[in-house]
């Protein structure tokens, strides 16, 4: 077999990861990465953040920072969260090394020579206000194909086509808001038409490719293929050698950053030409769902541009993943992000619930409710349980070794299952069918418990103790073969299984195929793997999970000091003629005299029911006049779920009391 190259997609290092992250990329490849491994292939595992582009400069462009230190905070804080998360890299890089400008500026020069790269003038966004340029993000506006009002100049979220911010209508600076003007300038542009049926045919044929991936990109070919402006107006990114101001756009550096990162891993390891063995071999790109057209399309038109390197042999793209129905949402706080989960748990089983929850060509969802049930149900109940009963009765009934064993034909059923299921896992593992094989592997735990609950050895111990012996024989490969094929999946809980069961090596370096334990090994200590969560914490553990929207600038005390809140008392309350839901009212503020107030409640309150009712009102607004009437006060009210609730003091006060 040929060397491997597994890469996982290169995050921009503009933002912590989250759930969404792990279920689409990082945890599939990581999981065939592991697998590869034990199956003895040769395999490196690479990654690195994306640092350049839009996303990282508009980023320091809002907090007044410069992009560098925008990426020096952020690409420790991603590497770490995966890293913690049990993701294997062989490397984690970045694309700001200085490796990683020379092999995209060799890129650059190689497919210039080639006839491949072209100069045009083409018109540009440029912001008045700002004096900038707008390339990519830069720019906001509807989406010219589905319509949606919320399109980048880069790409559009809704229908996922690759734009270009002036086919954008109603464009808008992404930093002042104003409307950008058009403006001639240079740029260099790479001939993606010349490869159009090059990569049309190499989709068709690609058998090793999922069909999402090569469905979704064969339906662009046949909308007809433009050439990429691959240049851009902006001072971050890779030079443009000889062109002030120019950088290379960050969709042609970034996944150069696979090549490059490869190469500082070999150096690393002393061996400079390595990376070249692997990017001759077998290229296998992980990706998530959003970024199928810059791997499909023109990643290997570049790379067969280039004339030196295989195309990919397969490229792994994960759906989406919702957060209890809704989209994730890092502005609207509606999302789980990888630190805030291992605050409460361990890795294992996030990574069980990802890889479990659906088949990774599939748009999931994640529930907390849900999550706890599965990692209940499954893992505590079924895996954890027929594990820790299994060594437990070892250690009481057999002195902590591995019985012997007078297998009967049901015994001997069960222990040919462990080939079957392991097997049936490979397949599924080598199609990426992480999600089959994992159930396949956990059925193994159902019928261990099964097994072990009918043959009863605690009851069987005293009268028939070879019985129990065998029993507790069998039960005891089951859960070795489960800590050996679980280690793809659950790294750490392989770990933990491998040191119960006392094996004197690390569990990720054995090889997969599966060989029994013999009896008379003594085993360690066995301890409980997953302690059950309970129900009644949900919503402690939702609060902690989820950060919710966020409340926005932060005032001071003397801001807030500032209002007069004061109880108050309605007098007097009639219905505005001619308006839709207006209400006049005279207010007794105590010693603050008697107030006009115009409120729009006559939709939920009648004149009657306020006539009477301690309210509490803002006593120093600007006076407003409202249809004719002057408005001196305002009533405080909280407005959700449809209704208007105006707010009462729960006691008794005088009117003209404080509020604070
Ligand atoms: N940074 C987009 C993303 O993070 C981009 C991936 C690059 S992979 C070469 O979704
Ligand atoms: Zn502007």
């Amino acid at each position: 077999m040929p060397p491997i190259v597994v890469t996982a997609a290169l995050p921009y290092s503009n933002d912590r990861l989250h759930l969404g992250h792990l279920r689409s990329t990082y945890l599939p490849s990581d999981v065939y990465v592991r697998f590869l491994r034990r199956i003895g292939e040769d395999v490196v595992y690479i990654c690195a953040t994306d640092e350049h582009g839009t996303p990282i400069a508009l980023r320091a462009e809002k907090e007044g920072k410069t992009p560098k230190e925008i990426a020096d905070r952020y690409h420790p804080l991603i590497k770490e969260d995966l890293i913690r998360m049990g993701c294997s890299f062989d490397i984690f890089s970045r694309t700001t090394e200085k490796i990683h400008y020379e092999t995209t500026q060799y890129f650059f020069k190689k497919l210039m020579e080639n006839g491949y790269i072209y100069e045009q003038e083409m018109e540009q966004l440029k912001c008045p206000k700002c004096n900038k340029f707008l390339p990519d993000r830069y720019v906001e506006g509807i989406c010219p194909f589905c319509g949606f009002e919320g399109a980048r100049g880069d790409a559009c979220d809704s229908c996922g086509r690759y734009l270009r911010p002036i086919e954008l209508k109603e464009p808008k600076c992404a930093i002042c808001g104003i409307k950008p003007e058009l403006v001639v300038t240079k740029h260099w542009f790479f001939k993606l038409t010349a490869f159009q049926d090059k990569i049309r045919d190499w989709l068709e044929n690609n058998n090793s490719m999922p069909k999402n991936v090569s469905n979704y990109a064969l339906n662009w070919i046949k909308e007809g293929l433009r050439d990429w402006c691959i240049t851009r107006d902006l001072n971050w990114g890779v030079p443009v050698e000889g062109a002030e101001g120019k950088v290379i756009y960050v969709w042609f550096d970034a996944p150069i950053g696979y090549i490059s990162s490869t190469k500082i891993l070999f150096l690393n390891r002393g061996d400079p030409e390595g990376w070249k063995r692997y990017w001759n071999g077998r290229i296998i790109h992980f990706i998530g769902k959003d970024i199928i057209y810059h791997h499909a399309i023109f990643w290997p038109a570049m790379l067969i541009g280039m004339r030196e390197f295989e195309l990919p042999y397969s490229i792994v793209a994960g759906e989406y993943l919702t957060l209890e129905g809704k989209k994730m949402s890092k502005s609207r706080g509606w999302y789980i992000g990888i630190d805030e989960y291992l605050k409460l748990f361990d890795p294992d089983p996030m990574r069980y619930y990802l890889i479990s929850v659906a088949p990774l060509d599939r748009d999931a969802d994640f529930s907390l409710e849900d999550f706890i049930r599965k990692y209940n149900d499954e893992l505590a109940d079924i895996l954890g349980n027929f594990i820790h009963r299994t060594l437990i009765f070892i250690e009481k009934y057999f002195n902590s070794k591995i019985p012997n064993a007078k297998l009967s034909k049901e015994d001997e059923a069960l222990l040919l299952k462990i080939k079957d299921v392991e097997a049936r896992a490979t397949e599924y593992i080598k199609a990426f069918k992480f999600r089959e094989a994992l159930v396949e592997i956990i059925s193994l735990a159902h019928e261990g418990n099964r097994y072990l609950n009918l043959s009863a050895p605690w009851a069987k111990i005293k009268e028939n103790s070879e019985r129990a012996a065998t029993t507790l024989y069998v039960c005891a490969q089951i859960v070795k073969a489960l800590g050996s094929m679980l280690s793809p999946f659950l790294p750490f809980t392989a770990e933990k299984i491998w040191n119960m069961l006392n094996i004197n090596s690390c569990v990720h370096e054995q090889p997969w195929s599966f060989e029994p334990i013999p009896s008379g090994h003594e085993i360690g200590k066995p301890y409980p793997l997953f302690k059950k969560i309970k129900l009644e914490d949900l919503k402690r553990i939702r609060a902690a999970l989820i950060p919710g929207r966020d409340v926005g600038e932060k005032i001071s005390i003397e801001d807030f000091k500032k209002l007069k809140i004061l109880t108050a008392k309605i007098v007097k309350a009639v219905k505005i003629e001619n308006s839709n839901n207006l209400i006049s009212m005279e207010i007794d503020l105590g010693e603050y005299g008697l107030k006009s107030c115009v409120a729009g409640i006559g939709n939920q309150y009648s004149p009657e029911e306020l006539i009477g009712r301690n309210v509490i009102v803002l006593a120093n607004i600007e006076p407003a006049t409202i249809f004719g009437i002057k408005s001196e006060v305002m009533i405080l009210a909280a407005e959700g779920g449809g209704k208007i609730s105006i707010i009462t003091p729960d006691k008794d006060v005088p009117a003209g009391s404080i509020v604070k």
